[in-house]
């Protein structure tokens, strides 16, 4: 009976919301406006996928769409490109004067640079490199803030066939150290500092830190971003500006087979050291550049675009430098916060730019719930005709929030799973094409043949629950882990055999196939034998009116088995009291049904985040169940564990 009441609330709160058809007028002029590329990709993938990979120049065509040896696979094997040329050479004939990439500092300054101003500074940094001794197929790492020079230096790196490894401006000595030495990079660029909340971030002085103990670095680069005093080694550092101008600006783009490494990017694991994910370079082109022009629905000539992710995440690698400019479209770049100097910095930027299409994270959205529908309403937002979401499942209201107070209700919203592996987005709406439901990624793109399996591997089908699965390699997917392929072998092809990727995430089939994505694997409690997902209890968590922003961990008691903790951040003028926690485990009792009430819940004034802004439930679940705390150092604010420890033991003694 519980059962059947739990199951039936969680549908009521998934389903129960309405259902946004395609607009007509958008529908009329999508650049994917018939359904049945639906089923032509799925008779035909390889043909499909040809016919996306033929929008790229190439040097010389490809003998074999795709050749497998699971788990291996490679694409359009025997074609040759360069994927600098095909984001700029390529279009300088007919739009070199085109804005590239509209740049916002965070201080103020703001430039604009043009498809031939990048390919000129691209050409003289790749024979900068080429001087510094490096060649086809030496890694150089980028250690950058948000400035034009980080596009240029992965360009720069790509035109000479040097892969590139960007660390995330925000990650901190150590971080930089290990992943320079597992890719074993020859150079370094990097820049004095970058701003951030209106403050210095000391890149170089970090840089200078982790190059005590990597060898193979022998040259680095800095940019003068700041304009702060730094330590500059004799020797070792050179100025960005001198080398450039120093440099010819002719250096034609090498030749790269299709399969050769673009690059690396390390990403974290559930244990051990960063993963080196290896991308290649003909199926990374294609896969970006394909769903960026039918998901965001790209006009080149008329819109403008902006991914407000960092470019040193895989978000921006596709959606900020490869997919956008591959497709010839006009960008904003922006530097820092979204809340610097005020809360309407993003708004303010839409407004200047006319801003056409914005690509931003749920926990972002979040914040901007939390922070009120004033600093939006301040500025002219009606340039927005498409929203993007990723990086976490986004609960139905942030949805609707974004839809309705960013994007004046009429804006369709793609929520677009994928991950740093796939490269590529691989579940999404086509907004002319898919009738959208607030909370579900909808369905697989064209070509991409996810599945959601039980334990056995066999597919729940429709109205079921297991883990998401990739029957079938897509174009960008990444090749291996770089130095470790049984690692790459065990971590995704152990669980279901060499034909099926697990990316590691928990998924619903809903009775209209589609997909409702719960969260990593290890995010789903099992409650009285009961599977319910850290993301459904949140949701309705957030669902309150008083509730910014929630997280929830199961913790697992010998006698009690699992219950449920959860993390709440109140709006801005309520009071974290008892009241409220009475009325919000009631109040998940009633969307959800009894089971699913919180048996604790610890108000807090934010959550563990790691930098990308992903929430960290394994930190809380090591607070919830009271074991010592695992690694924070990937947390932007470490500090708050500490207080939400101190807090949930004195409640925990009050439960006693
Ligand atoms: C692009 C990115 C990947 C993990 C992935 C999921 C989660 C990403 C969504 C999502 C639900 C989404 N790369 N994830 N997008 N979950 N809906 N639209 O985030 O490598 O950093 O993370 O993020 O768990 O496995 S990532």
């Amino acid at each position: 009976m519980v059962e059947k009441e739990v199951e039936k609330n969680i549908e009521a709160l998934l389903e129960e919301r309405r259902e946004f058809e395609a607009p007509e007028e958008f529908a009329a002029n999508a650049n994917a406006n018939e359904a049945s590329i639906y089923d032509d990709a799925a008779a035909d993938p390889e043909a499909f996928w040809a016919s996306q990979a033929e929008r790229l120049d190439w040097f010389e065509p490809w003998d074999t769409v795709l050749e497998q040896d699971p788990p291996f696979h490679k694409w359009f094997t025997g074609g040759k490109l360069n994927a600098s040329h095909n984001c700029l050479d390529r279009h300088l004939d007919s739009n070199g004067d085109r804005v590239a990439y509209h740049w916002v500092g965070e201080p103020g300054e703001t430039k604009d640079v043009t498809y031939k101003d990048l390919h000129e500074e691209v050409c003289r940094l790749a024979n900068s490199l080429k001087d510094l001794g490096i060649a086809k197929g030496d890694r150089v790492a980028i250690y950058m803030p948000m400035i034009p020079e980080l596009p240029a230096a992965m360009l720069a790196c790509a035109r000479i066939g040097a892969p590139h490894s960007v660390v995330f401006g925000g990650f901190s000595a150590e971080s930089l150290r290990d992943r320079i030495n597992d890719a074993a990079a020859k150079v370094l660029i990097t820049a004095d500092g970058s701003y951030r909340k209106g403050n210095v971030v000391p890149l170089k002085a970090n840089a200078d830190e982790a190059l005590q103990d990597t060898p193979s670095v022998e040259k680095v680069v800095v940019v003068a971003r700041t304009g702060e005093d730094v330590s500059m080694t004799e020797g070792r550092d050179l100025v960005y500006s001198e080398v450039v101008e120093a440099a010819s600006p002719d250096c034609p783009a090498e030749p790269m087979d299709a399969e050769d490494m673009l690059y690396i990017l390390y990403t974290s694991g559930t244990t051990g050291k960063p993963k080196g994910i290896v991308h290649t370079t003909g199926g990374y082109l294609t896969g970006v550049s394909s769903t960026h022009n039918l998901i965001f629905d790209i006009k080149p000539d008329t819109d403008v675009y902006w991914c407000a992710a960092d470019i040193g995440w895989v978000t921006g690698h596709s959606y900020i430098v490869y997919g956008p400019l591959a497709n010839g479209c006009t960008s904003v770049l922006y530097e820092g916060a979204p809340d610097h100097p005020d809360k309407d910095r993003w708004w303010s930027i839409v407004e200047q730019y006319g801003v056409t299409i914005l690509y931003t994270a749920p926990t972002a959205i979040r914040s901007c719930m939390k922070w009120g529908t004033d600093f939006p309403a301040k500025h002219d937002l009606s340039s927005l005709r498409l929203l993007g979401s990723v990086g976490e499942p986004i609960n139905p209201e942030a949805w609707i929030w974004y839809q309705e107070f960013i994007g004046a209700g009429k804006a369709p919203v793609v929520d677009t799973w994928w991950q740093t592996e796939t490269g590529q987005i691989c579940i999404s709406p086509l907004p002319g094409i898919t009738t959208l439901k607030p909370g579900s990624a909808t369905k697989a793109f064209p070509g991409v043949f996810a599945d959601v399996v039980d334990e056995a591997g066999e597919a729940v089908g429709r109205g079921g629950g297991g883990y998401l699965v990739l029957r079938k390699p897509v174009p960008a997917m990444f090749r291996t882990i770089f130095g470790d392929e049984k690692r790459y072998v065990e971590t995704y092809f152990e669980k279901f055999g060499n034909d099926t990727y697990f990316p590691g995430d928990g998924a619903k089939l809903d009775d209209d196939g589609y997909f409702w994505l719960l969260g990593r694997v290890d995010d789903v409690m099992n409650i009285a034998g009961h599977r319910i997902s850290t993301y459904e209890v949140e949701s309705a968590l957030v669902d309150h009116k008083s509730v910014a922003e929630a997280a929830v961990v199961g913790r697992v008691d010998p006698k009690e088995g699992e219950t449920i903790v959860a993390f709440v951040t109140p709006k801005e003028d309520k009071e974290g009291d008892d009241a409220l926690m009475e009325e919000l485990r009631e109040h998940v009792a009633k969307v959800i049904g009894k089971l699913a009430r919180p048996h604790s819940i610890v108000f807090t004034e934010d959550l563990p985040k790691t930098r990308s802004g992903k929430i960290m439930r394994r930190l809380l679940r090591d607070v919830a169940t009271g074991q010592e705390l695992g690694d924070v150092s990937t947390l932007q604010n470490a500090p708050i564990l500490e207080e939400i420890k101190a807090k949930a033991e004195s409640q925990q003694g009050d439960d006693e």
